[in-house]
């Protein structure tokens, strides 16, 4: 049995990374892609000089040749330009649609059976590209946003109580970042329902930062975004995958007719194994809940029509 190839389109900040932790975490062979000369070969060799220390046996490669994502079992789709402070995220839709046509045609040409996971902003218009670019069954294409949201979440949650986050659940609905929806009858606390522990105005400030978790990171940084939390997303839902593990994970998942949406990405929990998106998980919502999913539909549904302007322009 071979080991599993990653393609990595897009060897940026996220892309880098991502290729550090699927090496230490020996998922399978990687290979880097970049339009940038020097710079994906170069990572992929300083990563390799760091084998011997860590102890990982999978090969790491950079290109500038989209061929060389031949037979790739999973894409991960991070290409595109990154938000400095003052910018949304839709503001990145006009230069990152090209960026994404352009890629999703290489890997529908070089990898055709693969996962594709995409990362790029604006996620929900960026990852429904790919599925209109490739012509990929939706449970070939999924995008990563949710896994980071929760994961934000938990973190605050955690801080707020001082509590371990591994003791800490919680499930963030809908799109990324400004447009999520934290489902605070998932939230739990070493089995505790979060409301019970924290005022409602606290978790309405945690809620709120949560959203502008992106912008925060971006403010301090200055020259890009968040990479190390949405690498380490972007990895545990390929290794759900790669290995099987049907893990339920909040992620871009293409709808019909769950959560009384169709034809449209929005983030829900869905279970990742070999098959892809094997399911979307259908949980129980309050009704604010499903009233706030359905808001959240439509500016999703805005910016994807406002996609194929952008693209005849
Ligand atoms: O939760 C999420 N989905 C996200 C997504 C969280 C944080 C950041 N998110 C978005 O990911 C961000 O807004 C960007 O759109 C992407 C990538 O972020 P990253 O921080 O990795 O950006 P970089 O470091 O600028 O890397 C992007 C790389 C860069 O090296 C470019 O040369 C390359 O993309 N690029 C291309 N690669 C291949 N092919 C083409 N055409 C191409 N164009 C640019």
């Amino acid at each position: 049995m071979g080991r599993n190839k990653i393609a990595l389109i897009g060897a940026g900040n996220i892309g880098g990374t991502i290729a550090h932790l699927a090496a230490l975490k020996q998922l399978g062979d990687v290979v880097l892609y970049d339009v940038v000369e020097g710079m994906p070969q170069g990572k992929a060799l300083d990563l390799t000089e760091s084998g011997p220390i860590d102890a990982f046996d999978v090969s790491l490669a950079g290109s500038n040749t989209i061929s060389d994502i031949a037979g790739a079992d999973v894409c991960i789709v991070t290409s595109g330009l990154a938000r400095k402070p003052g910018m949304s995220r839709d503001d990145l839709l006009g230069i990152n649609a090209k960026i994404i046509s352009e890629v999703a045609a290489g890997i529908k040409t070089h990898a055709p059976d693969s996962l594709v996971i995409v990362l790029t902003n604006p996620l929900d218009a960026m990852v429904t590209l790919m599925k209109r670019e490739t012509g990929f069954p939706k449970e070939r294409v999924v995008g990563m946003a949710g896994v980071l949201d929760s994961a934000r979440y938990c973190s605050f949650l955690a801080m707020e109580l001082d509590v371990s986050v591994k003791s800490v659940q919680a499930l963030v609905l809908g799109g990324h970042g400004d447009d999520m929806v934290p489902v605070w009858s998932s939230c739990t606390v070493g089995g505790v329902p979060v409301e019970r522990l924290i005022s409602a105005e606290r978790l309405d400030a945690i809620e709120e930062r949560t959203r502008k978790a992106g912008g925060e990171i971006v403010g301090l940084l200055k020259t890009g975004s968040a990479y190390y939390s949405p690498a380490a997303a972007a990895v545990r839902m390929a290794e759900s995958y790669l290995l099987d593990k049907k893990e339920i994970l909040p992620c871009a998942a293409y709808l019909e007719g769950e959560y009384d949406q169709r034809d449209i990405y929005l983030g829900v929990p869905v279970q990742i194994g070999a098959g892809g998106v094997e399911k979307v998980v259908e949980v129980p919502l309050t009704d604010a809940e499903k009233e706030a999913v359905k808001i959240l539909a439509s500016p999703a549904a805005e910016l994807v029509g406002a996609l194929d302007k952008v693209l005849a322009g």
